[in-house]
């Protein structure tokens, strides 16, 4: 997968979209399709068997290439790496149009979900014709390494890397500084625009061949329904969780305003996005401190902890193997600790952004991080190390059966573990001395809250912008200020020029690694709903009955099994079915979170009793 699970993703799940297109095939394509055009279940058995082979070895082959492209990012490892993902991707799209060639025909249950899961085993449509082909993958990579290498360089000549930057974001408490380091990292961003407008281009030509509108409606056919019932689907979850989202952000940019002033955070107006402790405004627990109460006190800072006990990146990763041991899993191989990357090499560039590997789907699985001392990235390794447990656990599918029920599931794993990382479990692994009473709950809550809640409507954004690309309601003319609207409307926040506009001299998407990364994003709201719906119903299943943020399913083995049971179908199934197995339900479902976070929802809706909400 391009950046999490391999990079060449079969990170599907299945769609039972109705082509309405005719596909048109190249003379060269009619040439190498069957001469008979007569489907018969032979044929399409011959068809999947081929493409399984062949696929697993151009992906092993353009995994190794882009794993040592975002290690060391330079002209050749680049070039290397286009050539092996362009050799993938015009495999792929010609078996997808060979796919379609079966549309219409009765097949079996099995073999059909096959082809469907060939038609859409791509993140990266592009068109057949070769150099086409070629010149989406050169972008691709392009734009990835553009992201990788980016840095702010001040106009006194040094020079910042997204670490530093990140670093400032979360510890300076100076709207100017802030805004120095958030307008700064937005720099590498310009660039980017012409060559992103092309890639869209390309990348909806190709989704045209294979039957789709455009890209987004390929990107959305991956869900086993179709598109349109899919785009609903965001629609009702978000509905479900804006009540909550709305709170914190009412309770947030008061106490912000308490800190900067009514002239940079007015009343009733979105809240600027370089004060929130993030360089993308998408987890807001950096700034807890400033909007805490003076009294709460969560009773444990896990970032401090880790620090005094002068634990390294290493024994970070460490605790998070042994998470997953605890619950039944098998050892990480040795080889994941020697091919890893953990820590920023000073030497070269490279792409930071963390990410999680299964090179050559037999067990050579590795992480990709830039890992820091501090609480966030030791929930991260536990989120990198769900999708290499992930993929190891479906790794005895047939080829197209590797990937995770719906890409949301891959995202969700890891999180749904780190929400067992409680007082209770740092107490047990020897992190903590004595658990925090229950008169420390609204604080644990609330710093919870400002990660994952935030969260939310950004998870939403960001695939809103880019389906609206893709379809051509926001063209490259407002490729910004179509960003800045879904900013806006979504999580109420501006950016610090507001009222001005930040106009199309900028190309602020391009600052968020998944935009030239390619990586679609939808897949991390729904990360963010499932991981309350697994963590409560493998706390069930635990015996466990107490308010959820509590629970640690660390050391059950019955929640293991559970879980290992529902990753070894990985996209075998449809994803309701896999849901099912985990949870007794067949729908995703935000309950699961407004359970987890009614002690604070009820808290803060009675602090923003008298204030007035919205933006
Ligand atoms: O990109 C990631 C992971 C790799 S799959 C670190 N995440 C999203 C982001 O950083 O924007 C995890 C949460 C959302
Ligand atoms: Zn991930």
């Amino acid at each position: 997968m391009r950046f999490i699970h391999h990079r060449f993703p079969l990170l599907i799940g299945l769609g039972v979209l109705a082509l309405y297109r005719p596909i048109v095939l190249t003379a060269q394509e009619h040439e190498q399709a069957p001469q008979d055009h007569q489907p018969t279940v032979a044929g399409a058995m011959a068809l999947v068997e081929r493409a399984e082979r062949e696929l697993e070895r151009l992906s092993a082959r353009a995994s190794r290439a882009a794993w040592v492209q975002s290690n060391f990012i330079t002209h050749d490892t680049e070039t290397m790496a286009a050539e092996a993902s362009e050799a993938y991707t015009a495999a792929a799209v010609r078996f997808g149009k060979e796919a379609a060639l079966f549309d219409e025909f009765d097949l079996p249950r099995d073999l059909r979900r096959k082809l469907t899961l060939l038609k859409l085993a791509l993140t990266m449509p592009a068109p057949s014709d070769p150099d086409l082909t070629a010149e989406t993958a050169r972008l691709a990579t392009t734009l990835e390494g553009m992201y990788g290498r980016g840095e702010y360089c001040a106009p006194d000549g040094t020079c910042l890397d997204i670490a530093e930057l990140m670093r400032i974001m979360s510890d300076s408490r100076s709207a100017d500084t802030l805004l120095v380091a958030w307008e700064g990292w937005r720099t590498i961003g310009p660039p980017m625009r012409d060559l992103y407008t092309r890639f869209v281009e390309l990348m909806n030509q190709g989704a045209r061949e294979l039957g789709f509108a455009d890209a987004g409606e390929m990107w959305r056919s991956n869900y086993d329904m179709d598109a349109r019932s899919f785009a609903a689907e965001v629609d009702r979850l978000w509905e479900q969780v804006k009540p909550l989202y709305d709170g914190l952000h009412c309770y947030v940019r008061d106490k912000l305003q308490t800190v900067y002033g009514e002239e940079i955070v007015p009343s009733g107006k979105p809240i600027p996005a370089h004060l929130l402790g993030n360089l993308w405004a998408q987890d807001w627990s950096n700034v807890f401190d400033l909007v805490a109460p003076g009294d709460a006190d969560a009773g444990y800072d896990l970032t401090r902890i880790l620090r005094e006990k002068e634990t390294d990146a290493v024994e970070m990763v460490r605790y998070g193997e042994r998470f997953f041991t605890s619950l039944g899993f098998a050892t990480l191989p040795e080889t994941f600790w020697e091919r890893s990357l953990f820590t920023q090499p000073r030497d070269r560039d490279l792409v930071c952004h963390a990410s999680a590997w299964d090179v050559d789907d037999s067990n050579d699985i590795r992480i990709k991080m830039c890992i820091e001392i501090n609480a966030t990235d030791f929930e991260t390794i536990h989120h990198e190390l769900g999708h290499n447990f992930y993929q190891r656990a479906y790794g005895g599918q047939p080829y197209l059966y590797r990937g995770s029920a719906n890409d949301g599931f891959h995202e969700a794993l890891g999180d749904a573990v780190a929400l067992s990382v409680t007082p209770s479990y740092l107490v047990r692994v020897g992190l903590l001395d004595r658990e925090p009473s229950s008169a420390n709950d609204l604080a644990i809550l609330l710093r919870s809250a400002l990660s994952k809640i935030a969260f939310l409507p950004f998870g939403v954004v960001v695939d809103q912008w880019r389906w609206q690309v893709f379809s051509g309601e926001i063209t490259p003319a407002n490729y910004n200020t179509g960003w800045w609207a879904l900013r806006q409307k979504y999580q109420g926040v501006a950016a610090p020029s507001a009222p001005s506009p930040r106009g199309e001299e900028y190309f602020d998407p391009g600052a968020k690694y998944h935009v030239p990364g390619n990586t679609p994003y939808a897949r991390y709201f729904l990360a963010a709903i499932l991981q309350f719906q697994f963590h409560r119903a493998l706390c069930a299943v635990a015996g466990y009955e107490g308010p959820l943020h509590r629970c640690s399913i660390y050391q059950n083995a019955e929640a293991g099994r559970r879980l290992q049971a529902m990753m070894a179908m990985g996209l075998s199934r449809p994803w309701p079915d896999a849901l099912h197995a985990l949870t007794g339900q067949r729908e995703m479902d935000a309950t699961a979170i407004v359970d987890y976070y009614r002690p604070l929802k009820v808290w803060l809706d009675e602090e923003n009793r008298g204030r007035s909400c919205g933006w």
